[in-house]
């Protein structure tokens, strides 16, 4: 038992990881934000961060504890995190790449036959008599057989492609570099990209480097002057410009959208709201209970495997470049 170790939880962690983090370690819930006066007391304690993937881990937090050797994030995503803060310091940054790569995928494809084929418009159309008041829905869009733009080839970006093949989509993606050996066309830039696509998948991680990277010039390549293109975002609100998604969307300039992750969580604007054929999810990208489980036994290792001086299971890329 390590109840020596003193954990500070940033944000509202999992209650599939709270329960083994409370037994394995002493945890203070969010006091940088409910009790500064005690976190100050208790700094020197302090020596790792359980997180989620959306926690904010500052430059200015880290500083004020000068004991904090480790920061275990669930989440694949970590960039609320000031990495660079934390290598400067030389505390070790851990993830939950992986485990949630199917389901981060399989809701890709589900947003996008959604936005294509317009289901909950068509479960609402059947559940509100328009059915039978108004006759067939208009027609909607194909999937199958389209070119999907995928913005981002890491690990769930491929899991992606592997999907959209099975639906006899062709596959081309952006990344920051190509990705050798993927038998998929690389093009230099997510513009490119889109005038080349009818879906195009945003699944980069989120960040300074990819920040409103999905902006106007983007969307009117996408819709290609005919408003068409649908955009599906699976990665970071950050990443998608979501005043012009939103002017694309009421002005025609595409033709849907399927969103799992917005600017300021959990507010959504009114005006997006307020598009019928969009299709909006609360970040459920990896909501599945074995995905999340595996997610929280993942956070939880890694403490455990740095704390009992193994090695860690899942650090972030940045830590093998330390
Ligand atoms: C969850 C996510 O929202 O893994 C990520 O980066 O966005 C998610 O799957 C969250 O991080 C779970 O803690």
């Amino acid at each position: 038992m390590s109840e020596a170790i003193h954990v500070l939880a940033v944000s509202k962690l999992s209650p599939l990881w709270t329960p083994q983090l409370h037994a394995a370690y002493t945890v203070h819930d969010r006091l940088h934000e409910t009790d500064p006066a005690a976190l100050e007391r208790l700094a020197p304690q302090i020596r790792a961060i359980a997180a989620s993937g959306e926690s904010k881990v500052s430059a200015e937090l880290i500083a004020r504890l000068p004991a904090l050797e480790l920061i275990s994030v669930m989440g694949v995503g970590y960039d609320g995190v000031d990495v660079a803060a934390a290598k400067a310091r030389g505390i070790t940054v851990t993830h939950t790449p992986n485990v949630l790569n199917d389901d981060v995928a399989d809701l890709a494809i589900g947003l996008a036959l959604c936005a294509a084929r317009q289901l909950p418009q068509a479960d609402r159309y059947v559940r509100d008599g328009s059915w039978a008041a108004k006759g067939p829905m208009p027609l909607a869009r194909k999937l199958s057989g389209g070119r999907m733009g995928i913005v981002g080839m890491g690990r769930i970006g491929q899991a992606i492609a592997t999907r959209a093949l099975a639906f006899g989509m062709s596959v081309a993606y952006t990344a920051r570099s190509a990705k050798p050996g993927l038998p998929y066309r690389y093009l230099p830039d997510a513009k490119a990209l889109a005038a080349e696509s009818d879906v195009l998948v945003v699944i980069t991680p989120g960040g300074a480097a990819t920040r409103k990277l999905i902006n106007a010039e983007v969307l009117a390549a996408l819709g290609k002057g005919r408003g068409e293109g649908i955009l599906v975002n699976v990665a970071r609100g950050s990443v998608v410009d979501e005043a012009a998604l939103i002017d694309a969307l009421e002005q025609g300039v595409i033709a849907g959208a399927g969103l799992d992750v917005f600017e300021n969580e959990p507010q959504v604007p009114e005006r997006l709201r307020a598009i019928p054929h969009v299709v909006l999810a609360p970040h459920i990208g990896s909501a599945t209970g074995a995905t999340r489980q595996a997610m929280a036994d993942l956070a939880h290792g890694n403490l455990q495997a740095y704390f009992a001086g193994r090695p860690l299971l899942t650090p972030t890329p940045e830590y093998h470049t330390a």
